[in-house]
């Protein structure tokens, strides 16, 4: 087995080098840069588990496009082992850059490094790697997690200031182990934490997904009686949880009153519905700035080491005004 995978990664090699070779126009045999003098970016994507997703896969298409670079792209499917297959894949094919966003935060130090040794720079974007050696990457691209989450909690904490009675909260958390994931939930945390009678009674992973976000809705529904509050971690998980709670008979918005992050244009018509409350915008436009990094660490240039989007929130009036311009 182990041989069969040698002699593939050997012919994908081979295949590559013969490409390049058979352009005639590449000369450092060192450099991944196609026959045509175009940088080439390897991009290994999570999956499609959301609108977000989904946006973030067109921006990195688009401006790959229009920066006139060669991208390879690899669909993870949501499965490490197969981004981890996809760089692999990147460094025989000696890329320019390599460029990912990391399904979860563990697990990456071993391919980090095969990357290094083979002298390609590698940029992280919208997820963060929780490896100790910084030297392993260029820069990391994306939000602030945290902070989204802290703005969630923050938006819930004010509809209540001054009361005390109970308010029972659910969490739909998103793909256990991802960055989003676990800082969307320390935010959060970290936000409601002065006022005990804003408790989180369920929390439960739903995968980023709207079909996840709507299963594990019904068995909350069943299990727990009183619920004045849904937090989700993405507006996918959020608009499954809407079907959920509508199919029990109780309206969202009103009867449970529903947070999100991301901002999707799907999202964005719930909120200005009214079926969803407060939206914490994620932006998945990265593809621009991915472009303009990867050019820079190709030349060597020095670059920050983290890079944040700029980002807002939404009330609902708010989303009434900014939907017609929404680009995703
Ligand atoms: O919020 C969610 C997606 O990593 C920021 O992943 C991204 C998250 C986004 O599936 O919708």
């Amino acid at each position: 087995m182990v041989r069969v995978k040698m002699m593939a990664a050997a012919l994908t090699g081979l295949l590559a080098v013969s490409a390049l070779a058979g352009c005639g126009g590449d000369k450092d045999s060192g450099s991944g840069s196609s026959g045509d003098g175009k940088l080439v970016l390897g991009f290994s994507q999570v999956g499609a588990e959301s609108g977000w997703r989904t946006a973030n896969t067109k921006s990195i298409q688009d401006a790959a496009a229009a920066a006139g670079y060669e991208l390879k792209f690899s669909d993870a499917q949501g499965k490490q082992e197969k981004q981890i297959e996809a760089i692999r894949s990147f460094i025989t094919q000696k890329v320019d850059v390599i460029a990912f966003s990391p399904v979860v935060t563990s697990g990456w130090d071993a391919v980090l490094k095969e990357a290094k040794d083979a002298d390609i720079p590698v940029i992280l974007t919208d997820r963060a790697v929780d490896s100790q050696d910084k030297s392993l990457y260029k820069t990391f691209l994306g939000s602030d997690f945290v902070k989204e989450g802290k703005e969630a909690g923050d938006w819930l904490v004010k509809q209540y200031e001054g009361k005390t009675d109970p308010v029972n909260v659910v969490e739909l958390q998103g793909t256990v182990g991802a960055a989003p994931a676990i800082d969307r939930q320390k935010g959060f945390a970290d936000a409601i934490a002065a006022n005990p009678n804003i408790k989180i009674v369920k929390s439960q992973s739903g995968n980023f997904t709207r079909a996840e976000g709507k299963t594990v809705m019904e068995g909350i529904l069943q299990s727990t009686p009183k619920i004045d509050v849904l937090y989700a971690h993405n507006d996918d998980m959020g608009l499954g949880a809407i079907e959920a709670i509508e199919a029990a008979g109780k309206k969202p918005g009103v009867d449970i009153k529903i947070i999100t992050v991301d901002a999707v244009k799907d999202g964005m018509t719930a909120l200005s519905e009214g079926k969803i409350n407060y939206i914490v915008e994620c932006s998945p436009l990265l593809g621009p700035q991915l472009m303009d990094l990867a050019k820079k660490v190709k030349a060597g240039e020095a670059v920050d080491p983290r890079i944040l989007t700029v980002e807002t929130t939404f009330t609902q009036e708010q989303a009434k005004a900014a939907l017609p311009d929404r680009k995703y």
